[in-house]
């Protein structure tokens, strides 16, 4: 019989109570009487060690972390479908490719490099885009990065590279961020990293969400045919809702208004139904190819640019279900470029060599068993079976006495278990001679006219950015020999950028660095930048639509249904989140103005009784919300009523900024042209 007690969770005299539907048990199913209180001897006595349910509680939470990732510790993560769109049963056995409208289910993960999984969102950082295809023919895991190339070109670098953009060693910080002393130390020395870090200093480094950026597999694999014909292939996702990114001191504000930016972003779409969708195309050449080209397509510091190699779609992919749970799958997830299948290959990048072995063995540590792929995120969506056993954590129950091979079994009448079948994955034959060495080719000497050409592929505002991004992070380097040596690299990839870091830094010219191999004058790609390919369009963006008591409900009415009409969203923000009485209705506010400043926002509008409008035009939070779209060239719509705190902010109706009836068209675009008007840039 329940005896009576002092229920705290009420705070009423009374039984301890069942809520809820199901019933609350220990891990082995034993039925709770009572989750709120221990058990002791006597009502205020000592708690006994005989309470097996305080015990299994509190063990459990104890150990409810595990190690995080030792790189991509930050991720946020979705399921999805994968749809092959353009059968290529000519270039791959790979059973995904093979028919049209084919579909395979695929896990993928998100993630910035060097902050702790407690960081935030918008750091400057290379963003992880690992995907896992549950294939029919096993798990293929294609390991990416929305920058199709690496700081280095051996894995042997690996340990060096992360330890010196991590916190650094004595003091423990700075975290989530590349500008301090080690890295851009290592960086110096290691002009092979150049490419990769002038796309790190560029706006693919602050995407405005996770849905639009673009992802690459990055090194060269290989295709094989059914008749074992094989060919070189890069791999590329191209979001459908294209590229965007976002200004840099607002990625720096984004940090206090949204540490979780990008994980709000993509599970509200997803929630919402709006789901994020990329393209995969292929560029696949032959050695032919390879062999007209001026660099290595092993090296991983180098693209192939598109206008050399096309683009092939061949599939679409739709993120449409958010995680049941962030550490049973966004946590225990686990990615292996050496998941590979029958179809697809490796190449002999020397980056992809160390990397089949390092993500195998770092899950041991991670997830603590052999048996990680037994996790229902990491386990194969066909069948699957070996003679592997045992080991920490199985959770199969393996039948039978066949646990090695070969075996006559069968001849006994007994199940002999699984036999390799022709029909599975075979590595594409290969020629391989030589010396056994420690040795770099020289064919992966030149680091300097890749990032040359993205220079040059950029538009003026870009490479401002990019020259900014290089003054800010060595402003942050104590260092003046490293400032100077990342200056002599940036000479030789352009006079013009040297000159504007140095410049921007106010430090003397250095003498620029001797390359190994004399850049060459590459061939601009237009297909590099990201305002030269932005889409003007309403999808994906959010308008903060600022509000306050009396406001015109038929005006916002108005305004969100063309918002949304578009595919946009509409974000309303008052000075109170309580309901509002409006002319002509009521409305609840999704947010508190304090709390919703315009970072979060594409675009900004405001719809005010002109005595509101006076009030707002004398709070700060007012005055920084349109400051601040305006400084991040942001769409800027507004009332007659509103016009005070424009004014009061010093914004003059122009490109950009007018009436709240052009707020759908202008919302499209961020305006560039006011960017030289706002900011001192590089
Ligand atoms: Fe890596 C994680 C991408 C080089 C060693 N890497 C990791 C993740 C991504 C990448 C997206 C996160 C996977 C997840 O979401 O769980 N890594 C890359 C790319 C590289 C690259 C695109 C170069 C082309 N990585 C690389 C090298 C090594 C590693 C050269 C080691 C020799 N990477 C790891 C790791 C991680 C990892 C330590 C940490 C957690 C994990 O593997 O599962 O093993």
């Amino acid at each position: 019989m329940a005896r009576k007690s002092y229920d705290s969770t009420t705070g009423n005299a009374g039984e301890t109570q069942q809520r809820g539907g199901a019933v609350l048990t220990t891990n082995h199913g034993i039925p709770f009487s009572d989750n709120q209180n221990s058990l002791r001897a006597g009502a205020r006595g000592p708690t006994l060690l005989e309470d097996f349910l305080l015990r299994e509680k509190i063990f459990h939470f104890d150990h409810e972390r595990i190690p995080e990732r030792i790189v991509h510790a930050r991720g946020s993560a979705a399921h999805g479908v994968f749809t092959c769109t353009d059968p290529i049963p000519g270039l791959t056995r790979a059973s995904l490719f093979a028919e049209k409208g084919k579909q395979t289910p695929v896990f993928v993960r998100f993630s910035t490099v060097a902050g702790g999984a407690g960081s935030v969102d918008t750091p400057r950082d290379v963003r992880g885009f690992a995907v896992k295809f549950y294939t029919d023919q096993g798990n293929w895991d294609l390991v990416g990065n929305n920058i199709p190339v690496f700081f280095i070109q051996d894995a042997i670098k690996f340990p060096d590279l992360v330890h010196s953009v991590k916190m650094e060693a004595d003091r423990g910080y700075p975290q989530a961020a590349s500008a301090h002393d080690t890295f851009w130390d290592f960086v110096s020395l290691m002009p092979e990293s150049l490419h990769t870090v002038i796309w790190a200093m560029s706006d693919r480094a602050i995407p405005r969400s996770l849905r639009m950026m673009e992802g690459f597999g990055v090194h060269t694999f290989k295709f094989v045919n059914e008749t074992g014909e094989a060919s070189f292939v890069k791999f590329h996702w191209r979001p459908v809702l294209g590229m965007q990114s976002l200004i840099w001191d607002e990625s720096a504000k984004l940090q206090g208004a949204d540490n979780d930016y990008h994980r709000r972003d993509l599970f509200e779409a997803i929630a919402a139904g709006d789901f994020p969708e990329w393209d995969f195309a292929v560029q696949v050449f032959d050695q032919a190819l390879a062999d007209s080209l001026p660099y290595d397509v092993l090296d991983p510091t180098k693209i192939i640019p598109e206008e050399i190699v096309p683009l092939r779609v061949i599939g679409r992919m739709v993120l449409n279900r958010n995680p049941d749970n962030h550490f049973a799958e966004n946590e225990q997830a686990a990615f292996l470029p050496s998941n590979i299948v029958p179809g697809i290959d490796f190449s002999d990048d020397p980056l992809l060599q160390g990397r089949l072995f390092s993500y195998l063995d770092t899950q041991k540590s991670r997830l603590g068993t052999t048996n990680f792929h037994q996790i229902p995120v990491n386990a194969p969506k066909c069948p699957y079976a070996n003679m592997m056993r045992d080991g920490l954590m199985q959770t199969q129950v393996p039948k039978g006495r066949a646990n090695y091979e070969p075996n006559s079994l069968d001849q006994a009448g007994e199940d002999p278990g699984p036999r390799a079948s022709a029909s599975g994955f075979v590595t594409a034959p290969q020629e391989v001679a030589g010396d056994k060495l420690r040795i770099r080719s020289e064919t992966f000497g030149d680091h300097y006219s890749q990032p040359r050409m993205y220079w040059r592929s950029m538009t003026e505002n870009e490479q401002a950015h990019i020259a900014s991004a290089f003054v800010f992070e060595l402003s942050k380097v104590g260092l003046g020999h490293v400032r100077e040596r990342v200056v002599s690299h940036l000479r030789v990839i352009e006079e013009d950028l040297g000159q504007r870091v140095a410049d921007g830094l106010g430090i003397a010219l250095p003498e620029p660095a001797s390359p190994f191999r004399a850049p060459l004058d590459l061939a601009p790609s237009d297909a590099l930048s990201i305002q030269k390919n932005w889409h003007e369009t309403l999808k994906g963006r959010k308008v903060g639509l600022l509000i306050a008591e009396g406001s015109d409900k038929a005006g916002i009415d108005k305004l969100t249904s063309a918002i949304e009409a578009e595919g946009g969203t509409v974000f309303t923000i008052a000075p109170k989140v309580g309901p509002l009485k409006l002319k002509g209705g009521t409305l609840t506010p999704d947010g508190q103005l304090a709390g919703s400043p315009s970072v979060l926002f594409d675009a900004v509008a405001m719809i005010l009784m002109p005595d509101q409008a006076e009030k707002l035009a004398r709070d700060s939070a007012a005055i920084g919300f349109v400051m601040d779209a305006f400084a991040h060239l942001k769409a800027i719509g507004h009332c007659k009523g509103s016009a005070v705190i424009l004014a009061r902010a010093g914004i003059e109706d122009g490109e950009g900024v007018g009436p709240w009836e052009d707020l759908p068209d202008m919302a499209r675009r961020r305006y560039w042209a006011r960017e030289a008007g706002v900011r001192d840039l590089a």
